[in-house]
C-alpha cells in the first residue's frame, strides 16, 4: 500500500491527496507530528534529506517534492488517462512550465504569505501580498482563453497550481474579481472524486 507523509493543513501534501483521491488509489496516510519536528528527525531524512513534506513511499520507492510526486503518481498509475500527464513534447514541456510557477511563484509569495500569518513564519507580509496580487492578475489573465491551466483537458499542472491560489485569502491576498479563476476553479472543483482540504476558497 502506498504510503503519504504530510499533514492535512498543507498544500502541498494536497496536491498529492487530490490526484490519489481523483485517479482512484488508495493510500495509507500519516500525518506527521510537527510540533516536535518529526519531519526533521533521522528517520524522516531518511524519506526526504530536504526535511519536508510530503514525501510518497511506493514499495521501496520514495519520492519528495510535491510536484514529483504528481508527476510519478500520473505517470504510474493513469496509463488509461493521459491527459493528467501527456506524453507530448508541448504538452509535457507546458505542464512543466506550470509546475515550476506551483513551486516557484505560487508558493514563494501565496503560500509564504499564509505560512507567515498561519504558521508565525519570517516573511515581509506587504511585500508578499504586493507579488502574490501581480500573480493573481497573470494567471487570471493566463486562464481568460482556457478551461486548464497548461493544456487542453486537466493535468497534473492544475493540480499542483490549485492549492495555494485558493488557498491565498489566509494569507490576506482577496480573490475577488478574478472571474477566470473562479471558473478554472469551478472546472477543478467538477471532476469525478474531487476532495477539498480546510480553508479553500468557497
Ligand atoms: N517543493 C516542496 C516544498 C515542500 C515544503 O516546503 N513543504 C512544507 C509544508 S507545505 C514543509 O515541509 N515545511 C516544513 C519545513 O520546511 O520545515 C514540495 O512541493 O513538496
Amino acid at each position: 500500500m502506498i504510503k503519504l507523509y504530510g499533514l492535512e493543513i498543507s498544500g502541498n501534501t494536497y496536491k498529492a491527496q487530490l490526484l490519489m483521491s481523483l485517479l482512484g488509489i488508495q493510500y495509507d496516510f500519516i500525518e506527521l507530528d510537527t510540533d516536535n519536528l518529526q519531519h526533521k528527525s533521522a528517520e524522516f531524512l531518511q524519506l526526504n534529506p530536504r526535511g519536508e513534506f510530503p514525501v510518497l513511499q511506493d514499495e521501496d520507492h520514495i519520492i519528495w517534492d510535491s510536484q514529483a510526486i504528481l508527476i510519478y503518481l500520473a505517470s504510474q498509475y493513469s496509463l488509461k488517462n493521459h491527459h493528467w500527464f501527456p506524453c507530448k513534447p508541448t504538452d509535457m514541456a507546458a505542464i512543466a512550465q506550470w509546475l515550476s510557477v506551483a513551486n516557484g511563484e505560487i508558493f514563494n509569495t501565496l503560500g509564504k504569505a499564509r505560512s507567515v500569518i498561519l504558521f508565525q513564519r519570517p516573511g515581509d507580509l506587504s511585500l508578499l501580498r504586493q507579488q502574490g496580487e501581480q500573480l493573481l492578475k497573470w494567471i487570471n489573465h493566463h486562464l481568460q482563453q482556457r478551461d486548464w491551466i497548461a493544456t487542453r483537458q486537466a493535468s497534473i499542472a492544475d493540480i499542483a497550481c490549485y492549492p495555494y491560489i485558493s488557498l491565498c485569502e489566509a494569507g490576506g491576498i482577496s480573490l475577488d474579481g478574478y472571474s477566470h479563476i473562479h471558473r478554472w476553479f469551478k472546472n477543478i472543483e467538477s471532476l469525478e472524486k474531487y476532495i477539498s482540504m480546510p480553508g479553500l476558497y468557497a
